[in-house]
């Protein structure tokens, strides 16, 4: 029986993920955890522990405790708010990746979830249906550390034969909790403000055009990677995840259709930047292939999820 340690369980993917870890293999066998407190749902549903990533002597006793088979190491701090802090944010995004992968190798814990991003790319690489493999010159903090990070990952692989998996994400969009800092946080502001003042500011221009996933999309990518036989696994770092494509105007308009008055302006700040070295879409034909990638949302479907949704949350 697997025994799983989330680290990062209270942030937008550890708090939908948890619980539908907790679906699969139980309750009591996945233990979560975080910096901060995490909602109810998680710490009353099973175990959760308050642990600094950066304390590995705790989080190896948590290990031992617990019996912990496999990981899920969520932790880290995204593009934006890295760039406002760069020397702690390499610490938390590349000290907490190997403390975690060495401590994994002593005490023989077999498997690891990472994430990585679509961050690793950079102003070089092909823009447009970005293949699994091509020029990566990231030139954020956080990019640089999630290609450094891919490349432990494989290490470990080659070097020590631990079975470690990770996929690019996309940006992410959700209601149930909300996004960490990163670029690709208006694509969930939006849904809010929409639904709260019917306008929007948003810090990217209108036509940036950036690759974007549904949670529910998200969360069965990552479980089916984990799940997949390891012998079909021919990326020994990370697997692109395409998704979908769109930019601000494309979520405006999207928006629009259900609120006919609601409005949007634009004041692009620094993470214009971010977004401009980042690809528009990405190719992801190696993972449909090795492991059956797979997506059922687009734009229109999960517009109407998300505002329906958060209409519930505010009772609008
Ligand atoms: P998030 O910021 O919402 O959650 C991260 C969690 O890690 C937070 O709950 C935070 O409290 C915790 N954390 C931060 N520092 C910690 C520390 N020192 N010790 C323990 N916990 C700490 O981020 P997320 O969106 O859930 O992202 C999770 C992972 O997925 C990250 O590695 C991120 O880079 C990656 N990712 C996310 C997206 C996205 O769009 N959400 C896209 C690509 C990759
Ligand atoms: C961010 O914008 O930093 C994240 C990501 C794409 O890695 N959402």
């Amino acid at each position: 029986m697997d025994n799983i340690l989330i680290i990062g369980c209270a942030g937008q993917i550890g708090s939908e993920l948890t619980l539908e870890l907790r679906k699969i293999y139980g309750d009591t066998h996945v233990i979560a955890s975080d910096i901060r407190q995490a909602d109810e749902e998680i710490t009353a549903g099973g175990p959760f522990e308050l642990v600094n990533v950066l304390e590995i002597e705790k989080i190896a006793a948590i290990v031992k405790k617990y019996g912990i088979t496999q990981i899920y190491h969520l932790a880290a701090i995204l593009s934006g708010n890295a760039e406002k802090n760069p020397l702690p944010s390499w610490d938390v995004n590349m000290k907490g990746l190997l403390d975690i992968l060495e401590m994994m190798r002593e005490l023989k814990v077999s498997q690891l979830f990472w994430p990585s991003s679509i961050a690793v790319f950079g102003p070089s690489t092909p823009q447009k249906n970005t293949p699994q493999q091509c020029i990566m010159d990231p030139n954020t903090v956080y990019g640089i550390s999630k290609l450094a990070g891919e490349r432990w990952l494989a290490y470990y692989k080659k070097r020590y034969g631990m079975d470690t998996r990770s996929v690019r994400y996309p940006g992410l969009i959700s209601y149930k909790t909300e996004a960490g800092g990163g670029t690709t946080d208006y694509a969930v502001e939006i849904y809010y403000e929409a639904i709260k003042n019917k306008k929007y500011v948003c810090f990217l221009k209108e036509d940036t055009y950036l690759p974007m996933m549904f949670m529910p999309d998200a969360i069965k990518a990552t479980i089916q990677l984990m799940q997949t036989d390891i012998d079909k696994l021919t990326c020994d770092d990370s697997y692109n995840v395409g998704g979908m494509s769109f930019c601000p105007d494309d979520v405006f308009r999207a928006i629009k259709k259900h609120i006919p008055d609601f409005t949007i302006s634009y004041e692009p700040d620094f993470r214009q930047a971010i977004a401009d070295s980042w690809p528009q879409s990405i190719e992801d034909c190696v993972s449909q292939k090795d492991w059956g990638l797979s997506y059922t949302y687009n734009l229109e479907k999960m517009t109407e999820i998300m505002l329906a949704e958060i209409r519930k949350k505010f009772n609008k």
